[in-house]
């Protein structure tokens, strides 16, 4: 079943452009009974119509990220920071039992379905990381799953591994949506994760990837970021990247770029005009 946000409030999809109405109450998306919940609904409900802009499906959360959880995310990292000693350290979290966590944003950096992301200024080598994206609640249970960009500046990235929160925190760096598959199974191994880019409308880059080649399990990712840290609102954590464009490819302003998670949907964002 698919939760969405418009301005008028939550909705649960039944089919292209027609949903149920939730009733718009704070902390929906932090309830462990979600699935339980929004079933009995569906069964009492009327759909009608889908009204209003989409939003994130984001209520309070924070975001966070787990990083080189894909050995191409591994292979492109240790290449990008060859200037700054060739990132061996890549290697040892690809290989480590503590995986990479990152904090990304909090909501209000976050932008939604058909909104624009950005690029920083001071940098010049760009991309989309399309993500495999859980929702978890404060006890942290995985209660969902939505598609995740982590934009990236790759050269500060690349230039010092302690740049990462530069490269990866600021604001429209994270765009979520355009809905939360909310179901109590995983999504399978062979579940796809594909990004197209498009300039002018025409195709720049394609790649795909499948859960099957992600090195770590959700539930793992979890009980690390869990470990020690409380989430008050629950947190939405983006599981890493297996998608990277070879190296002479930077997003521009205008890009439209297009995220698929089979079984979810499509996440469209543009790149916000400089
Ligand atoms: O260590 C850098 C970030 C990794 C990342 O964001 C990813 O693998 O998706
Ligand atoms: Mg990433």
């Amino acid at each position: 079943m698919r939760l969405c946000r418009t301005v008028e409030g939550w909705w649960i999809e039944t089919e292209a452009g027609r949903g149920v109405r939730v009733p718009n109450t704070e902390g929906l998306t932090t309830r462990d009974d979600l699935f339980e919940y929004l079933n009995t609904l569906l069964g009492n409900g009327q759909d009608e119509p889908l009204s209003g802009a989409r939003l994130a499906p984001i209520e309070q959360q924070e975001v966070w990220a787990s990083g080189v959880t894909y050995y191409r995310s591994r292979s492109a990292r240790m290449a990008e920071s060859q200037t700054s000693g060739g990132g061996d350290f890549y290697d040892r979290v690809y290989h480590a039992e503590r995986p990479e966590l990152f904090f990304k944003a909090a909501p209000y950096r976050v932008v939604g379905p058909g909104d624009t992301v950005r690029i920083r200024r001071d940098s010049h080598w760009n991309v989309p990381e399309p993500e495999f994206t859980l929702l978890v609640s404060p006890s942290s249970r995985i209660l969902g799953y939505t598609v995740g960009n982590d934009m990236s500046s790759r050269d500060i990235e690349g230039a010092n591994p302690l740049y990462l929160p530069q490269a990866k925190s600021y604001d429209r760096a994270c765009a979520l949506g355009p809905a939360i598959l909310v179901t109590p199974e995983a999504p399978p191994a062979t579940t796809g994760i594909h990004l197209r880019i498009l300039r002018a409308g025409e195709l720049v880059f394609e790649g795909s990837t499948s859960l099957a080649e992600m090195k770590r399990r959700p539930d793992e990712l979890v009980s690390y970021l869990f470990r020690e840290t409380s989430f008050p609102a629950g947190c939405f954590l983006l599981t890493g990247t297996g998608v990277v464009p070879p190296d002479s490819f930077t997003l521009a302003p205008l890009d439209q770029i297009e995220i698929t998670i089979d079984g979810i949907g499509t996440l469209v964002n543009t790149v916000e005009q400089r």
